[in-house]
């Protein structure tokens, strides 16, 4: 990892290939996050993309977020997948005809002109929004940007704290194993293992029409996925009908909730109106997130399977994220530092966070998010390192990341062992971030 410091020209040319791929992957109103293997707009890649857009345009990075929160239910969710009118259905998989999102005349309340996903992804965009606010205050001020978007950042919040407290513990549940956007990760094998699945040859998996079989979700993965997917549906995303035969509390997800409640006391300063209450709430729920996933053994934190009560005791870079929080006791933060330095987490070949533990029995290093490095959680990481003033550390990350999205074609995900970028190329998340830590 000692390699030497990076040159002006090398920043440049790795600045203007990552603002390449944030033009070529832009639609008019939003970015997807690859042309090939997710052409419509996805949640939390959409948060993350305007984090790095920002640096090109303050405008573009607005209309991003205030595309997808166009998209936002009656009941306050934010669905994982807006769908582009324009392409063709078969081009992903479940496209809307599976989901019937405007059809379904549903008491969630999804919006009626256009076709969304019934799920939802890490609450990411309160974050977001504040970062880009920050870009270019008087551009947000003019077009009163924070003001527009603060009543549904609150909402998407009440949602997640209100009919998503599945566990009545005050953090927020995910229902589906795309809702933490971790989808394969080895946390969700137990609580999968008791969904029958639906027949695989009920539907046609578009994914692999671009993605390599060893470098995605297996088939049986797939039957679960969709057998969650549509008994959901069935109950017409109606939190309190609804079994929730997979119910989780994801240690990223809630963490991300916790920074972005900060960020939303952050904007109601600046709109003039009272932050306490985010404040507050932002540490109750750094308070739950210890008391309800902290693991001293793991040295990490860990989800907990709502339908058992119990930790998953499986350590992923999930359970890594919550560095992000700024009041996390002294001793976690330093436990914490410790995991990412240990044998679980730190590979020689990049500095980047494998997504589950190197020694763990289920890693598998090509494997989405059984093993595979990725770009988003590692600017998580780096971002949660110098929250905590661990500043030579987040240097090693950002050098790492920095280096290996230029060089892999701004690659979607990276074997750990070796560095070698997998999975789609010109991803959007990758581009946006790699900006992010440029400026
Ligand atoms: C399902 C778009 C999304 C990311 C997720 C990633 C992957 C989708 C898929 O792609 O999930 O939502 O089809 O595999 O796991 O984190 O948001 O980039």
């Amino acid at each position: 990892l000692d390699r030497p410091a990076r040159t002006a020209a090398a920043d440049l040319t790795l600045r203007r290939g990552a603002a390449r791929v944030l033009l070529d992957n832009w639609t008019g109103s939003g970015t997807v996050p690859s042309r090939t293997l997710y052409p419509h707009q996805w949640s939390w890649d959409s948060a993350f993309i305007a984090i790095g857009l920002r640096h090109l345009s303050a405008r573009r990075a607005q209309r991003e977020l205030e595309s997808l929160l166009a998209a936002q239910w009656a009941d306050g969710r934010v669905p994982h997948i807006v769908f582009n009118s324009a392409v063709p259905n078969g081009a992903y998989f479940p496209s809307p005809d599976f989901w019937r999102s405007s059809t379904a005349g549903h008491p969630a309340g999804a919006p009626a002109s256009l076709e969304t996903s019934g799920i939802v992804q890490p609450p990411v965009h309160a974050l977001a929004a504040w970062l880009v606010h920050q870009a270019d205050p008087a551009e947000s001020r003019r077009r009163g940007f924070l003001s527009r978007v603060f009543p549904h950042l609150t909402a998407w919040h009440a949602y997640l704290l209100g009919a998503r407290d599945l566990g009545g513990s005050g953090l927020a549940a995910i229902v589906h194993p795309w809702e933490p956007g971790m989808d394969n990760s080895p946390c969700w094998d137990g609580p999968l293992s008791r969904i029958s699945p639906i027949d695989t040859g009920s539907f046609r998996r578009a994914d692999l029409d671009h993605g390599h079989p060893a470098d995605r979700p297996t088939d049986l993965d797939y039957g679960r996925y969709v057998r969650l997917a549509a008994d959901y549906r069935d109950a017409s995303y109606d939190d309190r009908a609804a079994r929730h035969a997979f119910a989780l509390e994801d240690p990223c997800f809630n963490a991300l909730l916790t920074v972005s409640e900060h960020a939303l006391a952050d904007i109601a300063a600046e709109l003039g109106a009272d932050p306490a209450p985010h404040r507050a709430r932002a540490e109750r729920l750094t308070e739950t997130l210890v008391a309800r996933l902290w693991d001293e053994e793991a040295g990490a934190f860990l989800a907990r399977d709502l339908v058992s009560d119990e930790l998953v005791r499986e350590r992923s870079v999930a359970g890594l994220a919550p560095l992000l929080v700024p009041g996390l006791p002294a001793s976690i933060v330093d436990r914490l530092v410790g995991t990412l330095d240990g044998p679980g987490f730190h590979a020689d070949a990049t500095a980047l966070v494998p997504s589950y533990d190197l020694t763990g029995p289920a890693f598998d290093r090509t494997r989405y998010w059984r093993g595979p490095a990725w770009f988003n959680t590692a600017w998580l990481i780096e971002r949660g390192l110098r929250t905590h003033g661990r500043h030579a550390h987040a240097d090693r990350i950002r050098a790492s990341l920095l280096e290996t999205a230029g060089g892999s074609g701004f690659a979607e995900y990276v074997d750990p062992t070796t560095g070698e970028g997998r999975g789609a190329r010109s991803f959007s998340w990758t581009a946006a971030l790699t900006l992010d830590l440029l400026h």
